[in-house]
Parts: structure tokens; sequence; C-alpha cells
């Protein structure tokens, strides 16, 4: 039976379950760049340009494999721009007789793919995502009668399940899960990250960038320079360039921040591998082999494949688990509209400036600027995690919502209660002046709490603790925050509130 392969632009590895069965002479693939998809939110244009160019490579390649492939351009003027009326399109146009689809990264096209086992007159079949090494079904397993879900646990669970650095008698590697407490260094003075690569542009990504510009030129960040690997050969490459040169510092400088560095030591793999082009286990595999081979130690391997086989399957699991409720979840409340400055206006607050040019330069910035910079600032101001979550979504490359929205809503913003995490990741400017530079640029300083200088996260911070003291007091892993509290008595308390009062003003009024 002729059949249509519809391939999504998360979806571009050969080996996808898509494609498995093809028969090249009979069956036909399609991709196509919709509208919809482009501007669900409004993303990075760096990022649109990645995932049409990788598109339309990615048929290139099948097309090289004798396989007919039906690629419809976002400016193609037949264009209906969204996935439904594309897949009816290509029906007619090619005289398919059956639809097969792997299940999609996001609920919202989950459901939009289940609405197609009724509505289509073909049959449909929805294939399972074999790309992730712990299928939601596994993961609900795992989860089944468990009080708390904790990575840790989990990770453990998947290191014996895929024999990772792991000993012959079943125990780790170096005789502990774990080597994070290694892994948090801050920066050392003149720390520079090496020079990454930058692949050359292709005649296609000229082509989608004159288009990406066209289009979504007015969407938050800068389209030029591009550099982005958009094969799998190209991706493989940044595999290998970080496995060789910046894997045996991954760990030291994982939580690092450095002024005009927006890389360091980070893999940029995420991008790529949540588009297809890499695939986790060989990435895993990769990092363990480097280890056996003695080019790289035991925390940095380690800490590198947490991140890959423990945190990315984690948040996977956990989306779909809890989706789609874990969308709407607000545990602290939290109602402020986003500041303006996350969308490039103006702020005196070098670290967020940083971070945030960081994103618009790159549609990058690495973990701890997410989680530490913008993340804990919406967290402390109790910004709309409806806000904050739309905005990660749009500016990161490697960002779809199945691993950004638990990220943002559960680890950074901790609006699910702790379902994610044990506690928030709350933290004032003296964390930040202590993993970075920011602070040596700001006009605000970190040491002081209350004043015209005084640091914002400072009092946004305790403000923060104050308010939701009813939930934190009793949590066992913040066991000084309120002693510390209350040590200060009733006056320094008012004024640092105060203080944060005034903060949350000059925030909404822009003047921050
Ligand atoms: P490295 O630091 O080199 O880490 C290696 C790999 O580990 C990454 O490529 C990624 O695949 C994986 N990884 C590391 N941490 C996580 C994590 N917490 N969750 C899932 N995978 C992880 N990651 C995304 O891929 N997409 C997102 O949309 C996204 N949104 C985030 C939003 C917030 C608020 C926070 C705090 C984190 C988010 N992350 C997201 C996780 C993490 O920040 C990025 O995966 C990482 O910065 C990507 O850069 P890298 O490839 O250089 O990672
Ligand atoms: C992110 C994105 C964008 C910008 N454009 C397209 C597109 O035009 N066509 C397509 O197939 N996929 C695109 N994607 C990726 C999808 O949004 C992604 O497949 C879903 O969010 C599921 O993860
Ligand atoms: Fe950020 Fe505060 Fe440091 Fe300024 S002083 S860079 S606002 S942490």
């Amino acid at each position: 039976m002729k059949t249509l392969r519809l391939i999504l632009g998360d979806q571009l590895s050969e080996s996808f379950a898509t494609l498995v069965d093809i028969n090249p002479t009979r069956d036909v693939v399609m991709l196509c760049e919709v509208v919809e998809e482009a501007t669900y939110v409004p993303h990075h244009p760096k990022k649109i340009a990645f995932l049409f160019s990788a598109m339309r490579h990615f048929a290139e390649a099948l097309r090289a494999r004798g396989i007919t492939v039906h690629y419809v351009t976002l400016d193609d003027p037949q264009n209906t721009g969204d996935f439904t009326g594309e897949v009816q399109r290509a029906l007619t146009l090619t005289g398919a007789e059956k639809v097969i689809v792997t299940e999609p990264g996001e609920y919202r096209l989950q459901q939009l793919f289940n609405g197609w086992l009724e509505s289509f007159t073909v049959p449909v079949e929805i294939r399972r995502d074999d790309r992730f090494l712990c299928t939601a079904q596994q993961f609900a397993d795992w989860a089944a009668g468990k009080k708390q879900l904790r990575m840790e646990f989990f990770y453990r669970e998947m290191r014996k399940r895929y024999g990772i650095l792991l000993e012959a008698n079943g125990k780790p590697v170096g005789g502990q899960w774990n080597f994070d407490k290694e892994n948090r260094k801050p920066p050392k003075k003149g720390l520079r990250g090496p020079k990454r690569l930058s692949h050359k542009k292709s005649a296609i990504t000229q082509e989608v960038l004159a288009l990406v510009q066209a289009r979504f030129g007015d969407h938050f960040g800068d389209l030029l320079p591009f550099h982005f690997a958009v094969t799998r050969a190209q991706a493989l490459a940044e595999l290998e360039h970080f496995i060789t040169e910046l894997l045996p510092q991954f760990g030291d400088y994982q939580d690092a921040m450095v002024k005009g560095e927006p890389y360091l030591y980070h893999s940029l793999i995420s991008a790529y591998l949540n588009a297809g082009l890499l695939l986790p286990l060989e990435i895993c595999q990769r990092a363990e082999a480097a280890y056996t081979a003695g080019l790289a130690p035991l925390n940095a391997v380690e800490g590198f494949i947490r991140q890959i086989l423990g945190w990315r399957e984690f948040v996977r699991g956990l989306y779909w688990l809890h989706m789609p409720r874990y969308a709407q979840l607000n545990y602290l409340q939290a109602r402020e509209a986003l500041p303006a400055f996350y969308w490039g206006a103006p702020t005196q607050m070098a670290c967020i400036r940083e971070t945030i040019q960081h994103t618009r330069e790159h549609a990058y910035s690495h973990h701890i600027q997410r989680l530490m910079v913008t993340g804990n600032f919406a967290l402390l101001a109790g910004i709309l995690p409806e806000e904050v979550c739309a905005w990660y979504l749009a500016v990161y490359a490697d960002a779809y919502e199945w691993v950004e929205l638990p990220n943002t809503l559960g680890m950074a913003l901790f609006g699910d209660g702790g379902i994610l995490a044990s506690k928030p990741y709350a933290a004032s400017g003296k964390y930040i002046q202590r993993m970075s530079n920011y602070c040596q640029d700001c006009a605000y300083d970190p040491e002081v709490t209350t004043g015209p200088n005084a640091c914002p996260f400072n009092s946004l911070y305790w403000d923060f603790m104050a308010r939701h003291e009813d939930k934190f007091r009793g949590n066992q892993r913040m066991p000084y925050v309120y002693g510390t509290w209350a040590k200060m008595g009733p006056e320094k308390q008012r004024a640092i509130r105060a203080q944060a009062a005034d903060v949350l003003t000059r925030m909404r009024e822009g003047r921050l």
C-alpha cells in the first residue's frame, strides 16, 4: 500500500521509526515548513533557520538513497500553513492510501495526530518514538507507587539498564554514581572557552537564511552570523570536537559563567540531539569510550552522561506523565508580567544583560545562565509561568515543549510544587557573584541588600522566602534560610521587603 510518511522538523534521524520499513519505490516521505509551527511562539530566527536547513538537507540525504520526498517549502504558494492541511494536500497529490507518523515531542501535536485517526479517510498509524532511552510507559512503571520522583534514582536505573559506566559486578565505575561535588568550580581568572567549530553555509542554508530574514526577521534574535551544523555529518563533527577538545574540562566549569563567553566547555549538542541529528546512546557511549581510553576524567564524563541519560530522559518522562495538567500548574501563584528586558529592553543588571545578549546572538545560553540568572530572576520576582515558558520555548534553538516545560516550570520556577525538584533553585546575588564575573561590571552591588545600588536579587530572594514561608519552612533541604531570616529581626526584614517592593515597581516600569 502506497504510504505517506510524515517527518517533523525534530525527527531528522534516518533510523527513525517512521522510516524503518520504507519501501523506496512505493512510499513517499513528506516534510513541510509550516507557518503555524514557526509562529506558535515567536521562535528565534536562528532556530527556524537551523530547522529548515536541517530539514532540507535531510530531504536531500533521503533522495540520495532513492527515496521519493514530498518537501513543501514555506514560500510554496500552495502551502496551507499547517500539518493537517499539508498532509491532506499530499494525500491528494500522491494518491497515498495510508499515513505513518511517529509520536511528536509536544502534547498539542499528539492531540492533533490522535484527531487524524478519526478525521482522515485513509488509515493513520502513529508509531512510538524509539530515539529516547526510556519510553513513556517505562517511566510510568518506574514512577508508579513512588511518593517522590528524583532524578538521581532514575539515573542509576538507567545506568544499569544500559550498562553505562558500570563495573562487571554492577557497581558504578569509580565507586560512586555521581561526582557532582567535583563539578562546581567558580571560573578562574581569565577563563576562556576554546574556539568552536563554524560550519560552511551551503547553498541550501543561504536560501533558508534569506527566507527566514524575509519572513521572521522581526522575531527576537540575530539571524547572522549563522554557524550551526545542519547535517548529521556536521553534528557528528560537533560531538567529536566536544569529546576530544572540551570534555576533559566540562565537569570543572559546568556551573561557571564568564562575560563574553557563552559556551565555555559546554557541548552545544542539544539542538542537534533534539532535532534527531544525534542520538542519545551514541553520545553516552562515545563519552564513556573517552573515559576508558584515558582521554577525560571520570567527574567530567559521569557529569556529562548524567545530563543525557539522566536529566534529559527524566524531564521527558515527567512531561508525558503529567501532561496536559502540568502546563497549567502555578504552585507559587506567580502573577507578574514578563519584564521587557527578557526581550532585549535595557536593564542595569549585568547578569541578565549578558545572558539575554548570548540568547539573542546565539539562540543559546548555558544551563546555569538559564537556571540561575533568567530562571532565578523569574522565580524570585514571581513572573507568570505561562509567559516565562513561552519565552524559553521561543528563544533557544534546542527548545521543544517536552524538554523546555519541565525545566522551566519545574526546575526554574518551582511551579509544579516539587514534582521535579525537591527545593526551589532560589539564590541571591551572592551565588551569581561567586560563579561568574558579571557583578564586576554591574551598576548594582551583590554585597548590598537595601539602598539604591543594592543587587535586586538580594532583596527579592528574602522577599521570596518570606512570601512563601508557609510552603518552604518545613523543607528539609532549606535548613538555614528561615533561621537567618528570623535573626534579622523585624526592622531589617521590613526594610528588605520594602526594597523588594521597590525593585518590583522598577521592574514593572522598566527602570531596573
Ligand atoms: P551541556 O551542558 O553540554 O549538556 C549536555 C547535554 O545534556 C545537553 O545537550 C542536553 O541534551 C542534556 N541536558 C543537560 N541538562 C539538561 C536538562 N536539564 N534537561 C534536559 N537535557 C539536559 N534543554 C533543552 O534541550 N531544551 C530546552 O528547551 C531547555 N530549556 C531549559 C530551560 C530552563 C529554564 C533550564 C534551566 C534548562 C533548560 N534546558 C533545556 C536544559 C539545559 O539548559 C540545556 O540542555 C543545555 O543548556 C544545552 O546546552 P549544551 O548542549 O551545551 O548542554
Ligand atoms: C520548531 C519547528 C519550526 C519552527 N518549524 C517547523 C516546521 O515548519 N515544520 C516542522 O515539521 N517542524 C517544525 N518545527 C518543529 C516542530 O515544532 C516540532 O516537531 C514539534 O514542536 C514537536 O516537537
Ligand atoms: Fe546580577 Fe546582582 Fe551581580 Fe548585578 S550585582 S550582575 S544584578 S547578581
